[in-house]
């Protein structure tokens, strides 16, 4: 058997360079890059490593290995998980602080491989600089963290390990069903430890994302539903865009005359004009897309993970005998809530289902019912965005002048806040992939380093991202870097001031305004934070505009930029649209001195009698 003398990190990354794929017909690294913040535990064994391969494999730096984490994942995401990135970190920690993006893709789904530094095998300098001691488990580390939030975990005790181990961690990243984060805890010495290893290991591997075709009894199964169905309903989740099925959605809709409503993870999957896209459903929906969903007596959830904001915490379904079909490639999803499992991939599954269904579709009724109910809800949405003359616009109406300022072809990306569920409601998707949503985590500080990972997976997009004070608090640091990599986003901020959408559920849950805006928080001080001045500093272009107009100028500027662009605007926090949405299930507390609780707990008892579980 041939084989080269590598150290392990010298075998791990070149044999990462020899994984391919196919992107629209043409061969392309699987591993776009490999974002490396260094340290001891990472700089001499993969660092080393990763210069001797800079050429075909490259390292990039941030400042936050979170960040860095981030961006790999929104990286992945824009990529339809077809390509991916990896990041690698010191021991402790620069390890720890990738805990929360493992957690990130985890909910996502989406393929990250984390490569965080790990203590000496051999144990001989134990404890080392930044090593956790377990009194009781010489086996444990700090990156025993990485378990629970990884699909694979890893840990290279031996240089031969590796190569089981990253076979595995291929097949996790690409599997659509099983992907999510690989975590390989790469133990410091063996890192730098030789060992002869096969040229096979090396050799070029081409990963085909795989379509899994339906099981045949349960497609006759949700045929039978269907057919049998006179309320039928899509629900479109962020799996129709992993399987690149949105074609297929919209044409299986338009045949059968079947209305479909978007969660945050899938709009965008359907045109925002085709007449049977009632928008977003749930607890963040449109009142036409909710309306729908209860009275429903068949819903299609394709691709979905059907959490709380989609199922109003499963009271949304309102019909006592509705059947939920669950056509998705993860049979843990397929089957949530009694749904009848359809396990395939969503476009092999709404194909052999549009053609069993061939020549049938919904009653005339229901269709026509649910093209009116989104002509209502469109002039109804027009209503918040228009701009206003308050002092202080609100989230919707500054989303309006983004969306005026917008390109069918832009993405417009966001995490966190009271953003994501008026960008829901009101944000008038163009291309697939065009909104961005990280809403399974929903994790502050994923919006700016996200949409760093977004442009570099697609640099012909403009990269929109709307971000909240909090969050771009919480993490900014990358916006000096998308100026080094010139990789440009045009970043709106929305300062109100606080955490004005955890304020608006304070009160919601008879709250006293308390440790969420700036101003009810305890201080001397009440800060004046100039956040243009603090962007300029990172190197971006920047500005504050006192008024929509204004913004609408600064917004056409920052598309003609070539460099990232940070535009600030003060926010109302009180406002917000409060046309569709949906109860969800925020416990409350059973007793209280404030009579303001008692209330809202005996209208959260109320509502959760009506829920019957
Ligand atoms: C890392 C993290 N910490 C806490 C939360 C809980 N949380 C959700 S939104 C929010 C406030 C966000 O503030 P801001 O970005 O200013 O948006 P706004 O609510 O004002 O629209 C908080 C604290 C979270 N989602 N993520
Ligand atoms: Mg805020």
């Amino acid at each position: 058997m041939a084989t080269v003398r590598l150290t392990m990190a010298q075998a791990l990354v070149a044999a990462m360079a020899a994984q391919k794929t196919t992107v629209g017909g043409r061969v392309e690294p699987i591993f776009a890059a490999v974002w490396a913040i260094f340290g001891h535990g990472n700089v001499a064994g993969l660092g080393e490593a990763l210069y001797g391969v800079r050429d075909r494999l490259p390292t990039l730096r941030a400042h936050n290995e979170q960040a860095m984490a981030h961006a790999a994942i929104a990286f992945a995401k824009t990529a339809r998980r077809r390509r991916m990135m990896a990041v690698t970190s010191s021991i402790g920690p620069g390890a720890t602080n990738m805990v929360t993006a493992a957690a990130v893709a985890h909910v996502n789904r989406l393929p990250l491989l984390l490569l965080p530094g790990d203590v000496f095998a051999g144990r001989r300098p134990d404890p080392v600089l930044q090593q956790i001691e377990d009194f009781g488990d010489g086996t444990v580390s700090a990156n025993d963290c990485f378990r629970p939030v990884s699909r694979y975990f890893d840990r290279i005790t031996r240089p031969e390990q590796i190569i089981p181990a990253f076979e595995r961690a291929m097949q996790v990243l690409t599997d659509p069903s099983d992907c999510g984060p690989v975590t390989l805890a790469l133990c410091q010495d063996v890192q730098t430890e030789a060992y002869d290893y096969p040229e096979s290991f090396f050799a070029e591997r081409l990963w085909q994302p795989r379509r899994l075709r339906p099981d045949a009894a349960e497609l006759d199964e949700a045929i039978a539903r269907l057919r049998g169905a006179q309320r039928p309903l899509v629900v479109a989740g962020g799996g129709v865009l992993y399987s690149e099925a949105e074609q297929a959605l919209a044409e299986f809709c338009t045949a059968h005359g079947i209305p479909a409503a978007e969660t945050q993870g899938g709009k965008s999957s359907l045109p925002h004009a085709h007449p049977l896209n009632l928008g977003a459903i749930g607890v963040t929906g449109t009142a036409a897309a909710n309306e729908a969903a209860r009275r429903a007596d068949v819903v299609l959830a394709v691709g979905t993970r059907l959490q709380d904001f989609t199922t109003g915490s499963w009271t949304l379904f309102a019909d006592p005998a509705v059947a939920i079909i669950g056509l998705n490639t993860q049979a843990f999803d397929a089957g949530k809530h009694r749904a009848r499992p359809l396990v395939a991939d969503a476009k092999a599954g709404l194909v052999e289902l549009s053609a069993a269904l061939s020549g049938w579709t919904a009653p005339a009724a229901w269709r026509t019912g649910a093209e009116t109910a989104r002509a209502d809800w469109l002039a109804t949405a027009a209503r918040y965005t228009a701009a206003g003359n308050a002092a202080l616009p609100s989230d919707a109406q500054v989303i309006g002048a983004v969306q005026r300022q917008s390109a069918p072809s832009d993405i417009v990306l966001c995490a966190a806040g009271g953003l994501p569920g008026e960008l829901h409601k009101l944000w008038q998707a163009g291309a697939p992939g065009g909104y961005h949503m990280e809403y399974g985590y929903s994790c502050m500080g994923y919006e700016i380093a996200g949409g760093l990972g977004a442009k570099l997976a697609d640099p012909t997009r403009e990269v929109i991202v709307m971000v909240g004070d909090g969050s771009y608090l919480m993490m900014n640091s990358e916006i000096a870097t998308s100026v080094m990599l010139g990789a440009k986003l045009t970043i709106v901020v929305l300062d109100n001031r606080g955490f004005g959408c955890i304020n608006r559920l304070q009160n919601a849950t008879g709250g006293a305004p308390f440790n969420n805006l700036l101003r009810d928080t305890r201080h001397e001080t009440l800060p004046a934070i100039d956040f243009a001045a603090h962007a300029a500093s990172l190197g971006a272009l920047s500005r504050k505009v006192a008024s929509l107009s204004e913004l609408e100028t600064a917004l056409m500027e920052a598309r003609a930029h070539e460099r990232t662009s940070v535009i600030v605007i003060d926010t109302d926090p009180l406002a917000s649209t409060d046309a569709g949405g949906h109860w969800w299930d925020v416990a409350v507390p059973e007793t209280s001195a404030r009579d303001e609780v008692r209330t809202a707990r005996r209208l959260y008892d109320e509502a959760l009698a009506r829920r019957g579980n």
